[in-house]
């Protein structure tokens, strides 16, 4: 991680930092993250374009699937998969959550959250 810090592989939005170990260019298939969401921050998500699968190794926060109503806490050792595109609400903690997530298909580069809270689809070849 300490290779990635301060890099173009290093993204920060509002109440993010994405730091992208593995992108579309590694080859996996697949695009691998660690994310630190500040204490008290509030995300309006909305992966339109993406799966994501998200495991939190520290901190805590809640995440609100808009669909259902529900809220759901989150600490270490918690798993949640957007597997339908859901709209969401990630709400950070009272520490410093960090995250570690697996887009599909992966992340090219330095993608950040658009107006609805999506990252944008990759239309480049190949
Ligand atoms: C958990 C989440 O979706 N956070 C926003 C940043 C995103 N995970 C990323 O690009 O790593």
């Amino acid at each position: 991680m300490q290779d990635i810090i301060g890099t173009e592989r290093e993204v920060t939005g509002p109440g993010w930092t994405s730091r992208r170990m593995l992108l579309k260019k590694d080859g996996m298939g697949f695009s691998f993250h660690e994310t630190i969401i500040p204490a008290g921050a509030e995300l309006n998500l909305w992966y339109k374009h993406h799966l994501e699968a998200v495991y939190c190794v520290a901190g805590n926060g809640k995440i609100l699937d808009k669909a259902t109503g529900e809220t759901h806490e989150i600490t270490d050792g918690t798993l949640y998969a957007l597997d339908k595109h859901d709209q969401h609400t990630l709400y950070g903690g009272t520490e410093d959550m960090r995250l570690i997530c697996a887009f599909n298909p992966p992340v090219t580069g330095r993608e950040v959250h658009d107006e609805d809270g999506a990252y944008l689809p990759d239309t480049s070849e190949d």
